[in-house]
């Protein structure tokens, strides 16, 4: 009998995220399944707070739940719904020794009656959630390591390691259609929520970013905060110069997982520089900084801090916060010669 392999638009050889984990998990042998299972519960989860996301506006689910997360943000109902969501639909698969959210100050241990696994997950439940109500695109974003510690309940050191020891990470985002991106270190791939089957199918195959773009994506309101350098470059895309796309266009959503999403299939550069106000920028390593990062480099991108790779960060604590430059490769490295005051 033939293989039947996927073909892109034939809807008779839908490649679904189980089919895609399953022969993934069949070109490693060495693989366990332990991963593939983890990705699997973590795609279920996506869909049932995709649900949520989708009614807020007709459940009440929206307005402001009691209680401020670590970053002192007012966190709506819905931030609480997804990570609650998360935590139950991932602590009991076994497959998780630990693990940390934004909207948990401590790491979030594994409860006693379920077994432990060998990865960690660090998550963002629903980024961009000031966007909520204002109906804009939003998204869960997750980043995966191995267990480092001994024991098989696992401790902040299993959570708190560099990014390149990622063994995964990506988003999904809540914009007009539910999409998750996701890499396991052999390239990006994206698949798109069916709905009316609820899978998540094969959509943005081997994902790779230009090495250039047109686009840049930064809070402009925070302009007389930034290093002279750095405001020097957002003043040269702004410059016309038809030889090389410039004037750039201004793109800015407010909503990490979008604005990273539109960089990594049109180009340019989105950043969230830090500046006299607040040296470290506002963006978290662990669960924001460092999953995207991984995701851009294995798109083909950079991702640095201004000058070091954010994957090579070494982090001190799991909330810490990263400037973020990242995009098209030549993109974010004319951006550092700016700020190093090399131009
Ligand atoms: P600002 C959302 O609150 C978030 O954490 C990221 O998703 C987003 O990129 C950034 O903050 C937006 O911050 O200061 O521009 O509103």
């Amino acid at each position: 009998m033939s293989h039947r392999s996927y073909i892109p638009g034939d809807e008779t050889r839908l490649m679904t995220i189980q089919r895609y984990i399953a022969q993934e998990e069949r070109m490693h042998p060495e693989a366990t399944g332990e991963f593939s299972t983890l990705l699997r519960n973590l795609a279920l989860a996506a869909k049932i707070v995709s649900r949520e996301v989708r009614r807020a506006g007709l459940v009440n689910i929206l307005g402001r739940a009691t209680t401020t997360n670590v970053s002192g943000d007012d966190v709506k109902k819905l931030d609480v719904f997804a990570n609650a969501m998360i935590i139950n639909a991932l602590e009991s698969g076994g497959q998780l020794c630990v693990m940390a959210s934004e909207e948990n100050e401590t790491v979030i241990p594994i409860p006693e009656e379920f077994p432990c696994g060998k990865y960690a997950m660090l998550f963002d439940p629903l980024d961009g959630s000031s966007n909520i109500e204002a109906n804009v695109t939003i998204g869960t974003v997750f980043s995966i390591f191995r267990r480092v510690s001994g024991g098989c309940r696992g401790t902040d050191e299993d959570v708190v390691q560099p990014g390149i020891k990622q063994v995964a990470a990506g988003y999904i985002m809540y914009g007009s259609s539910t999409i998750m991106v996701f890499t396991t270190g052999n390239g990006v791939q994206g698949f798109t929520l069916d709905p009316t089957i609820g899978s998540f199918l094969l959509s943005h195959e081997n994902m790779r970013i230009p090495k250039k773009g047109n686009i840049y994506s930064v809070n402009e309101g925070n302009r007389l905060f930034w290093d002279e350098g750095f405001r020097r470059y957002i003043e040269y895309l702004q410059a016309s110069d038809s030889t090389d796309g410039r004037p750039y266009k201004s793109r800015y959503v407010g909503s990490m997982v979008a604005d990273v999403h539109r960089t990594i299939l049109y180009g340019g550069i989105f950043a969230y520089p830090g500046d006299r106000q607040n040296p470290q920028g506002k963006l978290r390593l662990m669960y924001e900084a460092n999953p995207m990062a991984f995701l851009v480099e294995k798109a083909g991108g950079r991702a640095t801090d201004g000058s070091r790779r954010i994957l090579e960060i070494v982090p001190t604590d799991v909330h810490q916060r990263v400037p973020v430059f990242l995009g098209s490769f030549e993109d974010v490295t004319l951006a550092e010669e700016f700020i190093a005051g090399k131009h």
